[in-house]
């Protein structure tokens, strides 16, 4: 067996996550047209058995929050926990969608890029959104670093180039252990999927700084024969938060669980029954002992 791991790195927004999920073929990662969605490293599984010819690969990708300047206790946490990955695995994926410095925070990452060994790939998305001239503008640009191995145009909505994007990635495993078994994609725990359903769909539904400021906790979880029950809270920073994330006549919320447990159905492939209470938790972002409670501290470090 040959196996590695990836780390996709990035600003915000950029589209790591969605590539995450096209790479490995089912949705792990929540994914959202708002920044700062992914909050926590998540990890894909991609694996290939060997045949008699061939020796079997697989990758795992730690798919990590947008790196961007901290506002608050959470905020260092997320960039830590993408920054941290950065010794720690086979192959580095930086993934851009801009020039050099369109953006501030590009500096920065590339400043702790140059500061360690492991080979880097740069991957430049949405191409279906960009004209040849300014793909080959940012090209160009991180070309002239000499930083990366290599450089993939890709576009992870569209699912283009992203197949040879990983045969190169897999050029890179080296005989290993195959780390998680063949059927499984993600070693995330169904609990945190629903959590992570949730908050997805109330970034679809709010705006401004609503969707930023808000964590999701299961209650209750009880598996039955027929039917999943889930009971869930959404915590809110501020008090007049709470009455825009129910919205009128309770509106807002019940888009929120009906999207929530569509997708959750789909993806347990059972029956879900959903209920969601919405409570203040005031400045949670900036208190450890609320961040500890909601799982935004390092474990497994
Ligand atoms: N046009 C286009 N949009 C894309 C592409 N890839 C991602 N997007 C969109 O970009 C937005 C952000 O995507 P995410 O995958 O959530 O980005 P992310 O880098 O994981 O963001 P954070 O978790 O906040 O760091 C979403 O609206 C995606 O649909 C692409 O190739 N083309
Ligand atoms: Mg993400």
């Amino acid at each position: 067996m040959k196996s590695g791991f990836v780390s996709i790195i990035g600003r915000p927004n950029v589209g790591k996550s969605t590539l995450l999920n096209v790479i490995i073929g089912e949705k792990v990662a929540i994914t959202s047209a708002k920044p700062q969605t992914t909050r926590n490293r998540i990890r894909g599984v991609y694996t290939e058995p060997g045949t008699e010819r061939d020796d079997g690969v697989q990758l795992v990708f730690i798919d990590t929050p947008g790196i961007a300047r901290p506002r608050n206790k959470l905020g260092a946490y997320m960039t830590d926990q993408a920054l941290t990955t950065f010794g720690d695995v086979d192959i580095i994926l930086y993934v851009v969608d801009e020039k050099l410095g369109a953006k501030g925070g590009d500096h920065f990452i590339m400043e702790r890029l140059e500061a360690v060994d492991t080979p880097k790939v740069l991957a430049i998305n949405k191409m279906d959104t960009m004209s040849p001239d300014v793909y080959r503008a940012i090209f160009e640009e991180y070309e002239q670093t000499g930083m990366f191995r290599e450089i993939f145009g890709i576009s992870a909505l569209k699912g283009e180039n992203t197949e040879l994007l990983v045969n190169t990635l897999k050029t890179y495993a080296e005989e290993g252990p195959q780390y998680f078994p063949g059927g499984m994609v993600t070693d995330q725990p169904e609990r945190v999927m629903a959590c992570e359903i949730v908050r997805e769909k109330a970034l679809h539904y709010l705006n401004e700084e609503v969707p930023h400021g808000i964590a999701v906790e299961i209650e209750s979880y009880e598996e039955k024969p027929n039917i999943t029950k889930i009971s869930a809270v959404i915590y809110t920073e501020k008090k007049s938060h709470k009455g825009i994330v129910i919205g009128k006549n309770g509106h807002t919320l019940k888009g929120i669980g009906k999207s929530a447990r569509e997708d959750m159905e789909a993806l347990f492939g059972a029956r879900v029954f959903l209920e969601l209470w919405v409570k203040v938790r005031e400045n949670w972002r900036d208190s450890l002992r609320d961040l500890t409670a909601l799982g935004y501290v390092d474990t497994d470090r």
